[in-house]
């Protein structure tokens, strides 16, 4: 029996070298291994072997057992990784491609914006998004009552702190530590509790400007707005100024361009009127010079304001704001 177990051990091995795939390996276990296979065979014969005979032919079987699976688990690895069906490398297929990621396109119309100030000779400022309700309020001729202060629209925080509901504030801190001539803008987050739909979030972007020097005038602001109107959303574009009241401008306007799906001939986006609402703008008044320590007599300045969620919705042809901000990339990479 020790001798029909060498023999095994040897044909074995063989049939293992042999083996030329993963299905003809099995086919060497199954044989050798397997429940009705050579060793169990030999096993079930042990029954007739002497007392002393019994634990050595035992002992052998059992190691042979072992070495065979080894053999066969060495043999797997190799027909596994080397030249046989698996795992070829076939130089001639294209390379994996790799989806790169890319901005926000909130992130992509705010740089578009800070872009075209910065080549008409603006900077670009940023300030803390917590500011004090001088620098929010007070120093842009906000008065005490004005709606705007009360806690249904504006974020407030312990002590004499807010949230920034414009980035206004920023303006005020640049014109309370340097002198003029200033030319820069202001992008940034601000916050309004408004209850959220279509158009309002409690959180949205904007981009404000200021210039402010001896002599600057309204027709520069309408200059600059028109250069920036012109390279936004397209050279065919008309610029149109709305009389309107904010606290910090005077005059002040609201500042319309003609639609830029219709070009002006009226259709849903601009609900036919041919315009779209896109700004806020005025000169500075000069309650805010005051304010800030400047002389009113002695300085002039424009200033202007516009929201990036909306100018985005109205390039991409999105219409809902919330999409902007629920992080579902099926969403995001469509821009
Ligand atoms: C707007 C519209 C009009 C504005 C004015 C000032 C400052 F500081 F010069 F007084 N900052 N921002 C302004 C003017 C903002 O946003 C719709």
């Amino acid at each position: 029996m020790e001798e029909k177990l060498r023999q095994l051990q040897v044909e074995a091995n063989g049939a293992i070298e042999a083996a030329q795939d993963v299905a003809g390996l099995e086919e060497v276990r199954v044989r050798y291994l397997g429940r009705k296979g050579e060793i169990a065979d030999i096993m079930g014969k042990m029954k007739d072997l002497s007392n002393e005979e019994r634990p050595l032919v035992g002992k052998f079987a059992n190691q042979l057992k072992n070495e065979i699976s080894a053999k066969l688990e060495q043999r797997r690895r190799t027909l596994g990784t080397g030249a046989a069906e698996t795992e070829k490398v076939d130089v001639t297929l294209p390379g994996m491609q790799r989806r790169l990621g890319h901005k926000h396109p909130i992130t992509q119309t705010m740089e578009r914006i800070n872009e075209i100030f910065l080549n008409i000779g603006f900077r670009i400022l940023e300030g803390p998004e917590i500011e004090t309700e001088f620098n929010n309020f007070t120093a842009l001729n906000i008065p005490q009552d004005h709606p705007s202060r009360d806690a249904f629209d504006t974020f407030y925080l312990e002590d004499e702190f807010l949230l920034r509901s414009h980035t206004s504030t920023v303006q005020i801190r640049l014109m309370q530590k340097e002198r003029p001539p200033l030319q820069a803008i202001m992008p940034g987050r601000v916050y309004r509790p408004d209850a959220t739909d279509a158009s309002h979030s409690f959180m949205f972007h904007q981009v404000e400007g200021l210039m402010v020097d001896e002599r600057v005038t309204f027709a520069d602001l309408k200059g600059a707005l028109d250069i920036f109107a012109k390279q936004m959303f397209g050279t065919q574009t008309r610029v149109r100024f709305r009389p309107h009241f904010f606290p910090f401008t005077e005059p002040s306007a609201e500042v319309d361009v003609s639609c830029i799906i219709c070009k002006g001939k009226g259709c849903r986006v601009c609900g036919q009127k041919g315009w779209l609402e896109i700004l806020g703008a005025g000169s500075v008044d000069p309650a805010v010079f005051k304010a800030v320590g400047y002389d009113p007599r002695q300085y002039t300045g424009f200033a202007f304001g516009m929201g990036v969620e909306r100018i985005a919705m109205l390039i991409y042809g999105v219409d809902d704001i919330r999409l902007f901000f629920e992080n579902d990339l099926r969403f995001l990479r469509q821009f």
